[in-house]
C-alpha cells in the first residue's frame, strides 16, 4: 500500500462496529425534573467542547435557563464525569463579554473599529468578497484554520466552493509529529482519543506527557486504574509533574534530549534481547537496519546527553522488557517540540514495536469505530479540491499544514492565500512567531473569524461572525473510537441562542446561499441533516436525542490467532527501518541531533496545560478564573534564590532576541524542576481589552516563542527552543 492520504484516513481505523446496545439513559437522570416538582424543568443531554475530549454532559434547565449540569454516565469519554473546566459551562454560556451581534471592521486589521451590523449584512459583505478574490485568484487561494467540532460546516461550505485548504493547529502545532511517525511505523496512527490500554498495563512509560494536569478524562480514570491494579509508571520530565509525582520512577530529564534516552533504549533491547522475537519475525521488517543503526547510543553516552544515570536508563529498559508486551509507552499528545519530532514519534513507536505492545493488553489497542454515510445526494466539490496541498515542501504532511498557509499568505508561493476564515482558533495565541503572523494577516484580502469570545485573533478580523456556544446548538455527529465500542455523540441545543448569536450550521447555509451552493446545503435545518445522516445509519435519531450518546459493541481489541494486524505501510509490515524515508532523503532509522542550549543567564522556556484552563478558550471564564486568574513562573528554588528571587516576586521575561513580553508574572520557586529551564502555562497573558477578566493576567508564552524550527517531515512549527531571561522588578 502507497503512503497516501487514503492510507492515512483508513490507517486511522473505521472498524465495521457489530449491533447496538439497547444501553440507554438511567431513568434516575432524566426523572430529575419531575421529581423536583417544577413544570418547566428539563434535561438535556450534549457534549463539552471546553477541550477536545467532548464528554457527554447533561444540561439541567430551569425556566429557558441552564441552572445546573452534569456528566452524562452513557459518555465513553467522560463516564459521567467532567472535569473542572467542563463543569464551568455556565461560565462560558454566560459570560457577559460574548461576541453578541456580527460585527465589521471599519479601523485597522488589529486597531479594530466595530460596526454593528444584521447577519444579512455581515455574510452579504463576505459573499461579495469572496466572489471577487475567485475571480482574481481562484478558489483555492481562501483558508479555513479551524479548531473545534463546530468547523464541519465550514470545511463543506469551503470545500463546496472549490478550496481544498483547511488546516488545523491542532495538527502541525501539536499532535501531527506524532500520528506521522506512528503511521510511516505502523500504518496507523494512535487516535484521539488514544488506544492507550493504561487500566490493563502492567508497566507505563510516559515522556512529557502530564496526565491529570492535562485532563484528558476517561484517559486520566484508565490510568489510576491501571496504577491501582499494580502498573508500575515511570515518567520522563524536566518538572516533577502531578502525574510525576505518583509515579514510581521519575526521570528529570534535560529538556530536548529525550531522542538520546529512546535510542538508548532501543539498543538495550535489542543488544539485551528483550525485544519480541515472534512478534517481531511475523509482523516487523527492517530489524537488522535497526540493530546495526543504533549501536552508537550507549547507555554511558545517553547518561551525557540526558542527566539520567545510565544504570537508571538500563534498570527502565529491563523493567519494560520484563513486563512486555504488557507495557504501553505512551507516545504522548502535544509532540511540536523541537523539530525533529515525527522522527521521535517514530523511536517511541519502534520501542513499543520491539516490545510487541501494539495490538496487546496493556499496550495499545485496535479501536472500534462505526461508519456514518454522509448527508444522502450531496454534489460532489468541486475538482480543485482534490488538488494538490501546498505542502509539497514536506512529503510526509498528510493533512494540510497551517505553516505553509502562513508561508503563502506572505509570498505568494507557491500560490497565493488570500483569504482566512478563523474558526474557534485563536491564531496569535497559537501559531509561533506573532509577527509574522500579523505579516501574513496584514497581506489578506479578507479575514473573517467565527468565534464566540473576543480574542485576540478577533481585533485581526474585517468581519466577525458571532457563534453561540456548544450549550446552544447543534453539531454535527461525532463519533468517538474506544475498546471494543464505537461512540456516537449529539450535540443539541440546552436552550436558544443568547442574543444575536447563531449556530455554524445555519451560518453556512446562508452564506452558501449568497454565494450560489444552495444545492451543497439542501437540509431544512441541523434536526433534518442529523435525523437523515442517522437514518442512513440505522441510528435512532430519537433515542440520541433523549441520550445524548447511542454506544455499538463490537471489534476485537488484542491480536489473537482470529484476529490479525493488517499494517497500513507500503510493506504492510511494521517498518523498523523506513524504506519511504530513506526514498525522500530522510533518515530511515531516527537519529539523534544535539539542540542548541540556554545560553549563560537563560533558562529554556518551557510551557504546559493548566489543570483548570484549556488554552484561552477559558481564560475569562468566571467560574475558573475564580480558581486561577493567572500563570505563574516555575523556578528551581536554589537557583531562584541565587539570583535574589523569593516566592511571590513579580518579575517580567525578555527572550533569545531580546523580545520583552507584556505583563508580568509571578515566581514560583520550587524543588519540583530543574536549573536549566522556567515552566509556565499557556494561554494566560491575553491582551484583548474586551476579555475583561482574562486581559493582561500573568504573561503569555506565545508572546516569547519567537524562534521554531519546522519539523522537514511534515511541516509541524517546534515551540520548545526559545529561552528566556529574567528581569526583576516588574
Ligand atoms: N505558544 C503555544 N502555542 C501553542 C500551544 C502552546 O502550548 N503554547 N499549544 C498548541 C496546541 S497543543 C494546540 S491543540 C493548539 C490549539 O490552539 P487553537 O487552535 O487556537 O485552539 P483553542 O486555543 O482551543 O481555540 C480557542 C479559540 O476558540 C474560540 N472558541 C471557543 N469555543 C468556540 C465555539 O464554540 N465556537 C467558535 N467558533 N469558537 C470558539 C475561543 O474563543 C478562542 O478564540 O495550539 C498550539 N499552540
Ligand atoms: N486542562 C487542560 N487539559 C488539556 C488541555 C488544556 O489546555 N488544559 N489541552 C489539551 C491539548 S490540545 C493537548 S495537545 C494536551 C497536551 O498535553 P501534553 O501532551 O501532556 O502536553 P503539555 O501540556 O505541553 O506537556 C507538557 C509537559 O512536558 C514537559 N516537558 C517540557 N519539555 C520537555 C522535554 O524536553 N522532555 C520531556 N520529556 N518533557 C518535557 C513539561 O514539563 C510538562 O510537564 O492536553 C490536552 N488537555
Ligand atoms: S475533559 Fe473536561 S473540558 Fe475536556 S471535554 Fe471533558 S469535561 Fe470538557
Ligand atoms: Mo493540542
Amino acid at each position: 500500500m502507497k503512503f497516501s492520504r487514503r492510507t492515512f484516513l483508513k490507517a486511522s481505523g473505521i472498524a465495521a462496529a457489530g449491533a447496538s446496545v439497547a444501553a440507554s439513559m438511567p431513568e434516575k437522570f432524566l426523572s430529575w425534573a419531575e421529581e423536583s416538582g417544577q413544570k418547566d424543568m428539563k434535561s438535556i443531554p450534549t457534549f463539552c467542547e471546553l477541550c477536545f475530549w467532548n464528554c457527554g454532559l447533561i444540561a439541567k434547565v430551569e425556566n429557558k435557563k441552564v441552572v445546573k449540569i452534569d456528566g452524562n454516565p452513557l459518555s465513553l469519554r467522560g463516564r459521567g464525569r467532567l472535569c473542572g473546566r467542563g463543569n464551568a459551562a455556565l461560565g462560558a454560556l454566560y459570560d457577559p463579554d460574548r461576541l453578541k451581534y456580527p460585527m465589521i471592521n471599519t479601523g485597522k486589521r488589529g486597531e479594530p473599529v466595530w460596526k454593528r451590523v444584521s447577519w444579512d449584512e455581515a455574510l452579504d459583505v463576505i459573499a461579495k468578497k469572496m466572489n471577487v478574490i475567485k475571480e482574481k485568484h481562484g478558489a483555492d487561494s481562501m483558508a479555513l484554520i479551524y479548531h473545534g467540532t463546530g468547523a464541519s460546516f465550514w470545511k463543506h461550505l469551503l470545500h463546496a466552493y472549490g478550496s481544498p485548504l483547511a488546516a488545523a493547529p491542532s495538527f502541525a502545532q501539536c499532535r501531527g509529529p506524532r500520528d506521522i511517525g506512528f503511521v510511516l511505523t505502523f500504518g496507523a496512527d494512535v487516535g484521539s482519543p488514544e488506544y492507550y490500554d493504561f487500566s490493563k498495563s502492567k508497566y507505563i512509560v510516559l515522556l512529557g506527557s502530564h496526565l491529570g494536569e492535562n485532563a484528558h478524562n476517561s484517559q486520566v480514570q484508565d490510568i489510576v486504574k491501571g496504577l491501582a491494579s499494580g502498573a508500575k509508571l515511570t515518567v520522563v520530565d524536566p518538572r516533577l509533574s502531578n502525574i510525576a509525582s505518583k509515579a514510581d520512577r521519575w526521570l528529570p530529564i534535560k529538556p530536548a534530549t529525550d531522542m538520546a534516552l529512546l535510542l538508548a533504549w532501543i539498543r538495550i533491547v535489542i543488544n539485551e534481547e528483550l525485544f519480541d522475537r515472534e512478534y517481531l519475525k511475523k509482523y516487523a521488517t527492517g530489524f537488522d537496519e535497526l540493530k546495526t543503526a543504533v549501536q552508537e547510543y550507549t547507555p554511558e553516552w545517553a547518561e551525557k546527553e540526558t542527566g539520567i544515570a545510565a544504570e537508571t536508563i538500563v534498570s527502565v529498559a529491563r523493567e519494560m522488557g520484563k513486563n512486555a508486551p504488557n507495557v504501553c509507552i505512551g507516545a504522548g499528545r502535544y509532540f511540536t517540540w523541537y523539530g525533529d519530532d515525527t522522527q521521535r514519534a517514530r523511536a517511541i513507536a519502534i520501542l513499543n514495536a520491539l516490545l510487541g505492545t501494539w495490538g496487546r493488553e496493556g499496550g495499545y489497542f485496535f479501536p472500534t469505530g462505526v461508519k456514518v454515510p454522509e448527508y444522502p445526494g450531496l454534489p460532489a466539490y468541486p475538482e480543485e479540491v482534490e488538488a494538490a496541498k501546498l505542502d509539497e515542501a514536506y512529503p510526509f504532511a498528510l493533512l494540510q499544514t497551517t505553516t505553509t498557509i502562513k508561508q503563502a499568505t506572505i509570498s505568494g508561493r507557491p500560490r497565493p492565500v488570500k483569504a482566512w476564515f478563523v474558526y474557534g482558533s485563536n491564531l496569535m495565541k497559537t501559531m509561533p512567531d506573532k509577527q509574522e503572523t500579523i505579516k501574513a494577516i496584514q497581506n489578506l484580502d479578507l479575514l473573517v473569524a467565527i468565534d464566540t469570545m473576543p480574542m485576540d485573533i478577533v481585533s485581526y478580523a474585517d468581519v466577525v461572525l458571532p457563534e453561540c456556544t456548544y450549550m446552544e446548538r447543534y453539531d454535527n455527529i461525532n463519533i468517538g473510537k474506544f475498546k471494543g465500542e464505537a461512540e456516537i455523540s449529539l450535540r443539541q441545543p440546552t436552550i436558544e441562542p443568547l442574543w444575536e448569536t447563531k449556530p455554524s450550521w445555519w451560518i453556512t447555509k446562508e452564506l452558501g446561499n449568497k454565494l450560489g451552493l444552495s444545492s451543497y446545503f439542501p437540509w431544512k435545518d441541523a434536526e433534518e441533516y442529523l435525523a437523515k445522516r442517522c437514518a442512513a445509519a440505522e441510528i435512532n435519531f430519537a433515542q440520541l436525542k433523549k441520550d445524548g450518546v447511542i454506544i455499538k459493541k463490537g471489534g476485537a481489541p488484542y491480536i489473537t490467532a482470529d484476529n490479525q494486524p493488517e499494517f497500513g505501510t507500503p510493506s504492510g509490515k511494521i517498518e523498523l527501518y523506513s524504506k519511504q524515508l530513506a526514498e525522500k532523503g530522510f533518515d530511515p532509522v531516527p537519529k539523534y541531533t544535539k539542540h542548541p542550549e540556554p545560553p549563560s543567564g537563560y533558562f529554556r522556556l518551557l510551557f504546559g496545560r493548566a489543570p483548570l484552563h484549556t488554552f484561552s478558550r477559558t481564560s475569562n471564564n468566571f467560574m475558573l478564573t475564580d480558581l486561577q486568574k493567572e500563570n505563574g513562573l516555575w523556578l528551581n528554588a536554589k537557583k531562584g534564590r541565587s539570583l535574589g528571587l523569593k516566592d511571590g516576586d513579580y518579575v517580567t521575561l525578555e527572550n533569545q532576541d531580546g523580545v520583552k513580553a507584556p505583563g508580568r508574572i509571578k515566581v514560583k520557586l520550587t524543588q519540583r524542576l530543574r536549573d536549566d529551564a522556567v515552566y509556565m502555562n499557556h494561554g494566560f497573558g491575553v491582551h484583548a481589552k474586551a476579555m475583561t477578566r482574562a486581559n493582561n493576567q500573568g504573561i503569555a508564552d506565545d508572546d516569547l516563542i519567537t524562534k521554531s524550527a519546522i519539523d522537514p517531515l511534515m511541516g509541524g512549527t517546534s515551540m520548545r527552543g526559545n529561552f528566556v531571561k529574567i528581569v526583576k522588578g516588574a
